[in-house]
């Protein structure tokens, strides 16, 4: 059997869910069988899908509501999701708890931090001193920056390399890590570009799109099988 992923995505002002196709397509060819998580604040189907599935990928999107973490919209905060903001909070609250593997990407990375108390640049542009475009002018499916690897963490340990290539679709960005949290990688510009929880949980969390790298270098492949390999293990490591 292979491992089943319950996969979070957009979810509308209709309450209706889609997911792009790409991120069933990486889970299902690392080995996983993707499911769509619906729509629903029924908090006991919330615990039936975190009992039933194997691990859970936070995809990306729409940005958090930042009241989430103490504060008002700004002018340059993006479109925002309210629905999406509840399933997900309380599916992340769920899926800690069962201590289940975790991937999150771009918006799930940022969802991850600010559910454990981290804070976000509501807008790179206004709020941080960059040289890096972040929002790449390079094609969707090409590398953009690079970003440094800390030593000791499960990402140089996957990479085997001081310095990845990566893509870049975000405007936001970790501003403060959340608590249990590490970072694993740097842009170079200092931006928190990938990070990991500390300690019992697999959780894995990347502000790039990997989905978006998985044919075009090995290494972007790899968070996906890491991914899927640890739901397979039930491991929590
Ligand atoms: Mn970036």
């Amino acid at each position: 059997m292979k491992p089943l992923i319950g996969i979070l995505s957009s979810v509308d002002n209709e309450q209706s869910t889609s997911v792009m196709a790409r991120y069933t397509s990486v889970i299902e060819r690392s080995g996983g069988l993707p499911i769509l998580i619906p729509f629903t604040l029924n908090g006991e189907q919330h615990r039936a899908y975190t009992e039933v599935c194997d691990g859970f990928f936070f995809t990306g999107g729409a940005d958090i509501d930042p009241l989430y973490y103490g504060e008002e919209a700004s002018a340059d905060c993006g479109e925002i999701q309210p629905y999406r903001d509840s399933l997900e909070f309380s599916m992340l609250d769920e899926v800690l708890r069962a201590k289940k593997p975790i991937l999150a990407v771009c918006r799930g990375a940022q969802l991850v931090n600010v559910a454990f108390g981290g804070t976000l640049y509501q807008d790179i542009h206004n709020e941080y001193k960059t040289d890096i475009s972040h929002r790449q002018a390079e094609p969707l499916l090409s590398h953009s920056h690079e970003v440094e690897i800390s030593e000791g963490t499960p990402l140089k340990e996957l990479f085997g390399e001081n310095r990845a290539r990566v893509n870049s679709f975000h405007h936001q960005a970790v501003k403060t890590l959340g608590a249990g949290l590490c970072a694993m990688a740097l842009a170079d510009d200092g931006l928190i570009e990938a990070f990991y929880l500390i300690g019992k949980s697999y959780l894995r969390a990347y502000q790039w799109r990997p989905e978006r790298l998985y044919d075009k270098d090995d290494y972007n492949k790899k968070i996906f099988d890491d991914f899927i390999a640890a739901c397979r293990d039930g491991r929590n490591e």
